[in-house]
């Protein structure tokens, strides 16, 4: 595994080219090797363009490899064709080597500890969303493996337990084990740069669950970005673009808990299948809807951000959520403190409020800000610039774009009333970020 001591990698942004070669020309997903594919065309012509990729070869090098074990019993390569209906159809959940893969129950228990786990029921719902409990991490691993034990004793195909493990913060709960690390495609992320530097809840997960298990149709949070990395096994992804979703709204403008294929072609929803292997990560652009199945088995690594190619939408998000407060309490309008109020409800219901946005603002800018004024003293060490994710430092291209888009954002954010009425003296602070840039 790579020190930390290595010397940082560039993420070397390059001012946008035109004409690009934008993959939703063509309308297809693409699957591009990790080899093959640079931070900057990464950049613009699937981050920028808000466009789905698979990238392939992501993981060669992580410690977590070793949570998957090959059966060595069987090493002919058991093709999983079930569903290979996208546009790649070598579909298996095979190593490089050719060996079936499956989860190494026994390196799981003795590398990690005890943790309380939270695991969701994948064959109950409470509300719209499946029921959830949590169990203590080697219990869980324990029913996992009886359950499959007994399906195989009884030839069943229907397991009696369908439990998957997912949303857990291991990474924040076991910070010396570094069981992966972030690919550069992946490291410009606003939001768990402040997170974690300030230890605070991150958007670092890892998921696993049984052939079966499933995620239910969603968008993903504030319309943050999502990268998904399998470890061991096989998912199906069906998913769409912005706006496609409502084609498949019930008359009060309610999404249904889970789609499928059928049900997509009846409302003539143009989606994307997605069979995305070990080794593979899946990069969600902003609010592309989706829904997820465990095919085999499966381990994965996750994360939700955001960065300049979206705060914007994160911000059309916040705004059109406190919208929906207030118009929810509007009969409050007189009382005391009705702005405060509807900012405390606007982070119940939505994870983040005005203030929590603009402190982030104000966090990536000063980083940035100071990250600049070094490189222009020609002091910069490995030791006081800014690092993300341990390893990967910014050009100075990259350093003006972040702090361009934050001056853009703030330009609009002041326009705009709501900003003004906001409690915290929030349109004050702002304007004082915005002349610092
Ligand atoms: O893997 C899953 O079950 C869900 C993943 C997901 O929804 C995401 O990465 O956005």
């Amino acid at each position: 595994m790579e020190s930390d001591k290595a010397a940082p990698q560039i993420l070397a942004l390059q001012p946008q080219t035109n004409p690009q070669l934008l993959p939703h020309q063509d309308n297809i997903i693409q699957r591009c090797a990790a080899k093959e594919l640079s931070y900057n065309d990464f950049y613009w012509r699937f981050m920028h363009a808000n466009w789905p990729v698979i990238i392939t070869d992501v993981s060669n090098a992580w410690e977590c490899r070793n949570w998957a074990k090959c059966d060595s019993d069987n090493n002919t390569t058991k093709l999983d064709n079930e569903n290979a209906n996208n546009n790649n159809n070598n579909n298996n959940n095979a190593n490089e080597t050719g060996q079936e893969q499956h989860i190494n129950f026994d390196y799981l228990r003795s590398r990690i500890g005890n943790f309380a786990v939270p695991v969701a029921n994948c064959n109950a719902t409470y509300f719209d969303s499946h029921a959830k409990l949590e169990l203590k991490f080697h219990d869980y691993l324990e029913r996992w493996q009886r359950n499959a034990t007994d399906q195989r004793e009884t030839n069943c195909n229907v397991a009696k337990d369908n439990l998957y493990l997912k949303d857990w913060h291991l990474a924040a709960q076991m910070p010396t084990y570094e069981f992966y690390q972030v690919p550069k495609y992946f490291v410009s992320d606003w939001l768990n740069e402040q997170l974690i530097a300030e230890q605070r809840d991150d958007y670092r997960f890892v998921y696993m669950g049984p052939k079966g298990s499933w995620t239910s149709f969603h968008a993903d949070v504030f319309g943050s970005f999502s990268w998904s990395t399998n470890i061991v096994g096989h998912k199906k992804w069906l998913i769409m673009a912005p706006g496609e979703e409502r084609k498949l709204a019930d008359r009060l403008g309610n999404l249904p808990f889970s789609i499928d294929e059928n049900q997509l072609d009846e409302h003539q929803v143009h989606y994307f299948t997605i069979n995305q292997k070990a080794n593979e990560a899946v990069f969600v652009p902003s609010g592309w809807y989706h829904q997820v199945w465990n095919v085999s088995d499966t381990i994965s690594v996750n994360h939700n951000w955001f960065n300049a190619c979206n705060v914007a939408t994160v911000w059309r998000n916040l705004l059109s959520n406190w919208k929906a407060v207030r118009n929810e309490i509007a009969d409050c309008q007189q009382m005391d403190n009705f702005e405060a109020h509807c900012q405390t409800m606007l982070r119940a219901s939505f994870g983040i409020n005005y203030l929590d946005f603009v402190e982030l603002l104000e966090f990536i800018a000063t980083r940035r800000l100071a990250a600049a004024a070094l490189k222009d003293q020609q002091t910069t060490t490995t030791a006081t610039s800014l690092l993300l994710f341990n390893r990967y430092q910014m050009n100075d291209h990259h350093l003006q774009t972040d702090l361009e888009c934050i001056r853009q954002l703030l330009i609009d954010m002041l326009q705009e009333p709501s900003v003004l009425e906001c409690p915290a003296q929030l349109h004050e602070r702002c304007e004082h970020l915005k002349q610092q840039l």
